[in-house]
């Protein structure tokens, strides 16, 4: 039990949160380096929704609104740490969720499945009785997607993910958006949409977002997405990792 005074008390709880996730089978054996890395750029912003990040939240949350098949992609890490708020997300902008593993085995796949229905989440995507396709007929599980899922949406959210996958997205031609703490990493690079903050806090202000843009004219979405460059506000991102003492 992590005392609610200790200075690293939120960051603790997420590490306890890896750690049972590991215990329980659907992590990935990376996972929680993956996890470290992280922690370590979460630490360099001080652990804070940055500005750039906000502003990459709202642009988002329009795209995903304007979307008519938008898929938010979830992990191991993804669910280990914000399973409830994705679920809640989804509701909230009527998207699909899927299971997208990059080290996938069914063993996972099962385990995460069923963790998404004991949450209350009925329709879970990328299940082992999901039909697959293969993107840009790449015959590799990297390129795998489901049918109604990732292989014929138009915009993803694609929350902490590696490199090749994204890039595999990419080329698709689909509008990708990614929740990546590393600004410099070669999703956020080549993303749509990159927000560099810790999913834990985006995804619930995604929500409060979505709740304030569904009311607003769909005009407003789209001045919002046209006048958005990923590479200027990563560049922003960027400067908000201030090493000082
Ligand atoms: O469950 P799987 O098999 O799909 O595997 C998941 C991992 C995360 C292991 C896999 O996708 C992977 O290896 O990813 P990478 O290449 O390590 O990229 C993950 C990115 O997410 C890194 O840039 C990290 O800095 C970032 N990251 C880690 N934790 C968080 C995060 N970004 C936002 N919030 C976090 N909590």
């Amino acid at each position: 039990m992590i005392p609610k005074s200790h200075p690293r008390y939120e960051s603790l709880l997420l590490r306890d949160k890896m750690v049972k996730a590991s215990k329980e089978g659907y992590l990935a054996d990376s996972a929680l380096i993956a996890h470290g890395r992280g922690e370590a750029f979460d630490y360099l912003i001080g652990e804070k929704t940055t500005y750039p990040a906000k502003r990459a939240m709202y642009v988002a949350v329009a795209a995903l609104l304007l979307s008519n098949n938008p898929v938010i992609s979830v992990n191991g890490n993804a669910t280990a740490l914000a399973i409830d708020e994705i679920i809640e997300f989804a509701n909230a902008i009527n998207a699909k969720i899927e299971i997208n593993l990059f080290y996938k085995t069914n063993e996972r796949v099962k385990i995460i499945t069923k963790l998404y229905e004991d949450h209350g989440y009925r329709n879970i995507l990328g299940g082992l009785d999901d039909d697959i396709e293969y993107i840009n007929d790449i015959e590799n599980n990297r390129a795998s997607a489901s049918k109604n899922g990732i292989y014929t949406a138009d915009t993803i959210l694609i929350p902490l993910e590696d490199g090749d996958r994204a890039e595999i997205l990419k080329k698709s031609g689909k509008n990708i958006l990614t929740i990546d703490l590393n600004p410099l990493s070669r999703t956020s690079k080549m993303s749509d949409v990159s927000i560099m903050d810790n999913i834990v806090r985006a995804i619930p202000f995604m929500t409060q977002i979505a709740n304030d843009l569904k009311t607003q004219d769909k005009k407003i979405l789209v001045e919002l997405v046209n006048e958005f460059d990923n590479e200027e506000n990563l560049k922003e991102s960027l400067e908000q990792i201030k090493v000082k003492e």
